[in-house]
């Protein structure tokens, strides 16, 4: 029987420079499993909580030597010598956190012992990780590549969160150079008309434009200027982030120097769905707003995929709640707004049940981990959101699903 021998966290530093924790757990085969958590900048309210130290005479109050003390001396002692088992730690650790949130130990805490509890048990069975978590079945996702920033991504005037491409070519090889020349292309567009080619927190360009959607202009000639065809070859997935743009006070969103009503905002959602080859707008509204993304997903859910992140946090709870309330038709899925494997595995099984799309998704600061593919092939998720075709932390989750192609093919 596979025990824990011994757990050890650190404090590391994610792709924004941020501190971030990474555990190592070494079971008693002295098999040893890392796993490090990514952070979230634009995160719904009802995501579990990222501990952090709030010591502003550390990395700005953002240390997180607390989450990394309550590995090493709340949540080690108890685990050693425990049996390596999924279900039963992760009960585990939510019971001795006690909170509805994770609050007092930090889901950032818990998730990473979490996570290299599931990785520890894969390099147990001598198994890629993909291959652990299968029931038999294993399938590449079709991503969504980030490739204009904008919100709270960049310091740019873009107010839509995400644009993304979504090449549904054959082959997730053939999609990641359809992508990448997608890419090329666009930052020679933006060269010739004097636009930044420096690029956001997730890798895609952030220039100042004159509205957001001159952002689809470029990548709608991006995609044909790299003779591909959109809406067939390529579609388009925009994260709004709506809470961000939301104006309590008024009622009303930021966009384009303008304040929308929701009646004004579905309108121009309307519009951008019949002009460019839209597939899926995700947080369409703020995170509350429920009433509005059921209208929306009655309007025009048969033709798009409408997810929910800030709405469903992960959280089976809140999915549920959309399910009854059939807001949305889509769901994008971060480990770590909830904080423990087996939740995330829970709440993708209620998706899957009720008909919702699948989509993994990578936070907008990174690490290197690249759990989020494996996750993705091996639980059969439809789609995979990690970023652009630029910076190391998003380009090594798209050269793992490669590899892993590589793999199946073989198999
Ligand atoms: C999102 C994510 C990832 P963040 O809103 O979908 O792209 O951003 O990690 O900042 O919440
Ligand atoms: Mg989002």
């Amino acid at each position: 029987m596979a025990t824990i021998k011994d757990i050890l966290a650190r404090e590391i530093l994610d792709s924004r420079g941020n501190p971030t924790i990474e555990v190592q757990l070494t079971t008693n085969q002295n098999i040893v499993a890392i796993a490090s958590i990514p952070s979230g900048a634009s995160t719904g309210s009802r995501e579990a909580l990222e501990l952090r130290d709030k010591d502003n005479n550390r990395f700005h109050g953002k240390g997180v030597l607390a989450a990394v003390f309550n590995v090493n001396h709340i949540i080690r002692p108890k685990l050693i010598g425990r049996e390596l088992n999924q279900i039963n730690i992760d009960k585990f650790l939510i019971d001795l956190d006690g909170t509805p949130n994770k609050s007092r130990l930090g889901a950032n805490a818990i998730l990473a012992v979490s996570l290299a509890t599931i990785k520890a048990l894969s390099k147990t069975e001598n198994k890629e990780l993909y291959r652990y978590l299968t029931n038999g079945k294993v399938s590449l996702p079709i991503p969504f590549i980030n490739i204009m920033n904008g919100g709270v991504h960049a310091s740019n005037n873009l107010d839509i969160q995400e644009f993304m491409i979504v090449p549904v070519i054959k082959g997730f090889k053939e999609k990641m150079r359809c992508a990448a020349e997608i890419f090329a292309t666009l930052k020679e567009l933006l060269k010739e008309h004097n636009l930044s080619t420096t690029v956001g927190d997730e890798g895609g360009f952030a220039p100042n434009l004159k509205e957001n959607k001159e952002a689809l202009d470029f990548i709608m000639e991006a995609i044909v200027k790299s003779h591909y065809i959109p809406g067939k070859d390529v579609y388009i997935a925009l994260d709004v982030a709506a809470s961000e743009l939301y104006n309590k006070e008024m009622n009303t969103y930021h966009l384009d120097q303008l304040d929308y009503t929701v009646e004004e905002l579905i309108k121009y959602y309307l519009d951008l769905v019949k002009n460019y080859p839209i597939i899926s707008i995700e947080d369409p509204f703020f995170e509350d707003d429920f009433q509005s993304f059921s209208y929306l997903t009655k309007l025009i859910g048969d033709q798009i995929m409408l997810v929910g992140d800030d709405y469903f946090v992960t959280n089976a709870t809140y999915l549920k709640k959309g399910i009854v309330e059939k807001s949305g038709n889509s769901i994008l899925l971060k480990a770590n707004q909830i904080g423990t494997i087996s939740e995330m595995i829970q709440t993708i099984q209620m998706a899957k049940k009720y008909n919702y799309n699948t989509i993994i998704s990578h936070r907008s600061g990174e690490t290197l981990d690249t759990f989020i593919a494996d996750f993705a092939v091996g639980l059969n998720l439809h789609f995979i959101k990690c970023g652009s075709m630029s910076r190391g932390e998003r380009i090594a989750k798209y050269n793992r699903l490669m590899e892993i192609e590589e793999e199946i093919k073989k198999s």
